[in-house]
């Protein structure tokens, strides 16, 4: 198939057409899947609508509340969330839902059926940039239902980033990115907004093993653990055979940030430090799904001490330090920033 897709008439290829007919190829498949990803793509057309037309729509700034991580709301992180919530609730395919601006799993209201799945996600990631016209994103993954009976809930999405089926973000950039894995490969679509549909033009994305860009919030330096410090001069002091210095480059919307790095390649990292003991990202919504998608392309994912994929969760809002990207740029994070 991957042959087929590499075809240069890739409008032959909608990113419906394309999970439809892989699919079709699983012995068993009942369309659910194929439908739960229309209803996400649907909901990322609306919010890039939105988004495009954000300061001309009034949604720009705050809302005045904060949300669980007790960070100030924005009126596209509100509009973001109930666009997603609307678009999946009454498909069937989902029996339960968690987002990170809601504090507690999203239940399926009961006049609706509920399906096999679990959808996490990071409705708009990267809300302070918002307002300044910069790149924005939506992050998701799905799971299988694990429980039984009729309540089905935290313990759903409380699952490890191994066993996600699917991870992807659609990214708001100056182009409509639905980038996605299923665990085969990583495959990227662009919307076309003049025929409204997200046509492959990214089919299975690699990174190289070793990047030259490595992206880390630098301002946080004197928080950071010596060994992180340390790591970070390593980059930036040169040396020609290995390629050093790296470029510096930090979007701070970490879809953006992850874009970049899939696309070119090198390392992208929020450490733990001193004020964020366990970093700052969220294990579900941002690094687990990011986890899936770079090493399906042939990247790693770390916290400095295991897989970012084998962390089991016991909160739903729970943080994880991150070193993601190019596989050699993450090893060598991992074997200077490791405590253990
Ligand atoms: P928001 O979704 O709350 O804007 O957070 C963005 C984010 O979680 C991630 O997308 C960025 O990589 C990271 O935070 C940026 O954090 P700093 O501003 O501390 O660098």
């Amino acid at each position: 198939m991957v042959d087929e897709i590499r075809k240069p008439d890739r409008y032959g290829w909608t990113l419906e057409r394309f999970i439809g007919e892989r699919q079709r190829a699983f012995p068993g498949a009942t369309g659910e899947f194929t439908q739960l990803f229309q209803q996400l793509e649907l909901a990322g057309k609306i919010i890039s609508s939105r988004v495009n037309q954000a300061g001309l729509a009034g949604l720009l700034g705050l809302t005045g509340d904060t949300n669980v991580q007790g960070e100030a709301v924005q009126k596209m992180d509100v509009f973001a969330n109930n666009t997603m919530i609307q678009c999946v609730e009454a498909g069937g395919q989902v029996c339960v839902m968690a987002s990170e601006e809601v504090d507690d799993p999203i239940p399926i209201p009961t006049r609706y059926p509920r399906g096999r799945y679990v959808l996490m996600f990071d409705p708009l990631d990267g809300s302070t940039n918002i307002d300044v016209n910069i790149s924005i994103g939506t992050i998701f993954s799905v799971h299988k239902r694990v429980s039984e009976g009729d309540d089905p809930g935290l313990r759903d999405c409380l699952q490890p980033g191994s066993k996600q089926l699917a991870a992807g973000y659609i990214i708001y950039g100056s182009s409509c990115m639905f980038v996605f894995t299923s665990g085969d490969g990583t495959h990227g679509f662009t919307l076309d907004p003049s025929v409204g549909e997200f046509f492959l033009s990214h089919p299975d994305i690699k990174l190289p093993d070793r990047g030259k860009i490595y992206s880390i919030n630098e301002g946080n330096e004197q928080l950071w653990d010596p060994r992180v410090r340390d790591w970070v001069k390593w980059l930036k002091t040169p040396d020609k055979a290995s390629g050093r210095p790296y470029s510096s480059r930090y979007i701070g919307t970490m879809v953006a940030d992850l874009h970049r790095t899939l696309m070119k390649g090198g390392v992208f990292a929020y450490p733990a430090d001193a004020k964020n003991k366990n970093g700052k990202l969220r294990l579900l919504y941002e690094a687990a799904p990011m986890a899936m998608l770079v090493q399906q392309a042939g990247g790693l994912a770390s916290t400095g001490e295991q897989a970012v994929m084998d962390v089991v969760p016991t909160e739903l809002h729970q943080r994880v330090p991150l070193y993601i990207g190019s596989k050699l740029d993450v090893l060598d994070a991992v074997e200077r920033v490791r405590k253990s």
